[in-house]
């Protein structure tokens, strides 16, 4: 498909993004790094709303549909009307549509949690909340961790962009703070309103958290070329991992699932973890490349065929970039590693517990009180 009107021939690079301002932001930050590398090439931005911005009354699990906040981009993609999208990776389900890859994994922003107070509250942290104050976050990640830690927090959903959900935290009395993506947040430049940043212990941060993806459509080796000098390696040896992990353990928004993943001298080392709705139950598990080797060590010549494959193999739908093929595969190994001990120790009844109590119902048919009357 790298005909004239695609690739870098016509030096014009259309990009897809939603149109928040998180959003806009990210796509900004992609632009530049590319631009900053392509002098010569021009950018053009094209905005779209996505399911997920568009249904702001039901929380994130309820919807009922992967691709939630990718679908309608991944449509520009495949119709060639953008070259590529930028997403939040987090919410990129960990199998891409057919034809579609994720080009490049950029540098990620500090992948935790955070909470944000009510300005009344600024001064708290989540322990020393008083009693039932009222949580906002529609993520049963945070949710079911954060029920274990501070059972005497209640949590409701919040829906809308980062914008509207700051404002519905300042101007109500509804909701004690907020829990949120410290990446978005400092993204935006709130980074001031952040109150207390969550570490491992009460809760584990979302698959992706924090790491910005370019998607592209598989055969178009121009743009893959040039999304591979803005990839960030370290960034994606721990995200193909936690990845590989959900994968694996076949969560997705439907089910509390949380890592934690350093990367250190080329070392990934992945904590994982599974929760019960309630957070009554919690199955981790940690593991280091050093401790895995026994899978792959080096295989990227494998075989080499007389026919070069046109296009590299992707994990979880990541394309590896020249030379890190690997390393990718050694994360990739260690996510589905990670994720079988967690099965084995239990993991599997409680996702599938997560995901029954979350299914989406279908409506009850109204009871028909057939009156039959005699005429
Ligand atoms: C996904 C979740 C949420 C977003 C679920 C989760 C949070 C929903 C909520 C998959 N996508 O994290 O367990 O808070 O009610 C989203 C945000 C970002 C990307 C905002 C946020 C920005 C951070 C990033 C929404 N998607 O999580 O506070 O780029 O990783």
């Amino acid at each position: 498909m790298s005909d004239e009107s695609n690739g870098t021939k016509n030096k014009v690079i259309r990009i897809g993004s939603r149109d928040s301002t998180l959003a806009m932001k990210q796509t900004y930050t992609v632009r530049d790094l590319l631009a900053n590398q392509n002098p010569e090439l021009v950018f053009e931005i094209t905005t779209m709303k996505t399911k997920g911005d568009k249904i702001l009354d039901k929380a994130l699990s309820k919807i009922g549909s992967k691709s939630l906040f990718t679908k309608e981009l991944e449509m520009a993609l495949e119709d060639g009307s953008v070259d590529i999208v930028v997403h939040s990776l987090k919410d990129l389900p960990t199998t891409l549509p057919e034809g579609m890859v994720i080009g490049a994994v950029c540098e990620r922003e500090d992948p935790r949690d955070v909470a944000v107070m009510h300005p009344s509250y600024k001064s708290e942290t989540l322990a020393s909340l008083p009693s039932g104050s009222v949580i906002g976050t529609s993520s049963l990640r945070r949710e079911a961790q954060l029920k274990r830690k501070y059972p005497h927090l209640k949590f409701e959903s919040v829906r809308g962009n980062l914008n509207t959900r700051l404002a519905k935290l300042d101007k109500g009395d509804k909701y004690t703070a907020l829990i949120l993506a410290a990446a978005g947040v400092i993204r935006m430049g709130w980074e001031e309103r952040i109150t207390q940043a969550l570490e491992k212990d009460s809760c584990m941060y979302a698959v992706g958290q924090g790491a910005l993806a370019v998607e592209c459509r598989e055969n178009d080796q121009d743009i893959l070329d040039l999304l591979s000098h803005i990839v960030h390696k370290p960034t994606t040896m721990a995200t193909v991992a936690e990845r590989a992990f959900m994968f694996t353990l076949e969560g997705g928004c439907s089910a509390p699932v949380g890592v934690s993943t350093k990367v250190e001298d080329g070392v990934v080392t992945v904590e994982g973890g599974v929760w019960s709705l309630d957070g009554s139950e919690e199955i981790k598990g940690i593991l280091s490349s050093k401790d895995n080797e026994s899978l792959d060590s080096d295989n990227s010549s494998e075989g080499t065929p007389a026919k070069q494959p046109r296009v590299s193999p992707a994990f979880c739908g990541i394309v590896p970039a020249p030379g890190e093929l690997s390393k990718i595969k050694q994360s990739y190994e260690l996510g589905i590693t990670l994720a079988k001990s967690l099965l084995e120790k239990g993991a599997k009844r409680i996702l599938e517990e997560a995901k029954a109590a979350n299914a989406i119902k279908p409506p009850i048919a109204p009871q028909a009180s057939v009156t039959v009357k005699a005429s």
